[in-house]
């Protein structure tokens, strides 16, 4: 049992100490030059019944996001294959639902996972709750991991949603996990929340029946006409200590450094790359948000001498 104590003592080291220490625990599961471009992709826009105090796309918001029908499956290919020509390994697909409801929709995603996996990608997706049997059959389309973020301590969480419990999100992260599927949940840091909710969010993720094998940090990117438009920005040593700590937390886990990053200087990126991080989200667009230009990330990876996403295919 991992205890709030614990990820304090980590994260209240001498930051050159923490660093060591993370990029140290980094080595040795890892190979630093290692990170890994994944493309994100909404497969179904706008109008989710959810209340969360932080999303372009929930209906209960004003945010000028549209509601879009599920995109087609033949579309979705073709984005997945200029992924891949990208340079992307994993390409992630996400639904404004509340929950998965069975029927052509959802078939729909299962053949837009088997297409994907066909071409030779990591699949993930993020569709909200989900059944045992539905877990099961996206196991069978070949899905390498579901994302489903607890976002942040308990204790926190229905200050930022209303419209389900931890337990909730818990109970589907429990069906993944039953499926064999590969988790992938993190939090958003920014929405006013302590260091310590932080850190509880960790706690809670080291605590799960198996430990996530990734772990996206997101920073709140504030959406005009949601609650937390007005959030203020996260403070960069924060954000480094936290990935450290999520790094000496998840030693086998790829740490993702998720939403946020094009209010990131490419100094405060190299930092979160040398204490763990080592997967971004690569291409123009996150699901509604802005994420850096895919030449800008090109130039980045050149700059820090590591192979680059190729970025001139037509
Ligand atoms: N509707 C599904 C759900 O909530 O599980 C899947 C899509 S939802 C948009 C996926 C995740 O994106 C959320 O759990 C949240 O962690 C993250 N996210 C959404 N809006 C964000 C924002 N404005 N800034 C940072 N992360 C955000
Ligand atoms: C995750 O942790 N971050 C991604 C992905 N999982 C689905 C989503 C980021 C969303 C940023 C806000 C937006 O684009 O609307
Ligand atoms: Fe809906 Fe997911 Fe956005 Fe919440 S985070 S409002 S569930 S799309």
């Amino acid at each position: 049992m991992k205890t709030l104590a614990e990820f304090q003592s980590l994260y209240r080291l001498p930051l050159p100490e923490l660093l060591f220490r993370a990029a140290e625990v980094h080595r040795q599961h890892h190979d630093p030059a290692d990170i890994q471009r994944c493309v994100l992709l909404s497969i179904k826009t706008g109008g989710c019944p959810e209340d969360c105090g932080y999303c372009a796309q929930s209906a209960r918001f004003k945010t000028g996001v549209e509601a879009t029908p599920l995109m087609r499956l033949d579309e979705v290919r073709e984005k997945a294959t200029r992924a891949k020509e990208l340079g992307a390994s994993r390409f992630c697909m996400g639904t404004a639902w509340r929950d998965v409801k069975d029927g052509q929709q959802f078939d729909e995603v299962l053949a837009m996972v088997r297409s994907v996996r066909a071409l030779g990608m990591e699949a993930c997706v993020t569709l909200g709750m989900l059944t045992d049997k539905q877990a099961e059959r996206l196991a069978d389309a070949g899905l390498t991991a579901y994302n489903h973020n607890l976002d942040t301590s308990r204790e926190y969480y229905p200050k930022i949603i209303s419209t389900r419990t931890y337990d909730d999100r818990l109970r589907t992260l429990q069906s993944v996990q039953n499926a064999g599927i590969a988790v992938c949940c993190g939090g958003i840091i920014g929405m006013g929340e302590s260091e310590d909710d932080r850190l509880r969010l960790l706690v809670e993720l080291a605590n799960l029946e198996t430990v996530p094998e990734s772990v996206p940090i997101n920073c709140l990117t504030p959406i005009k006409g949601t609650p937390l438009e007005d959030a203020e920005p996260v403070d960069s040593i924060e954000l480094v200590r936290l990935i450290a700590t999520a790094r000496l937390g998840f030693p086998m886990a790829r740490v993702r450094l998720s939403a946020g990053r094009d209010r990131m200087s490419r100094e405060l990126q190299v930092l979160c790359f040398m204490a763990g991080a080592n997967s971004i989200f690569f291409g123009d667009k996150l699901l509604t948000a802005s994420n850096p230009s895919a030449e800008g990330d090109a130039e980045l990876f050149r700059a820090m001498g590591l192979p680059e996403p190729c970025v001139s295919v037509p």
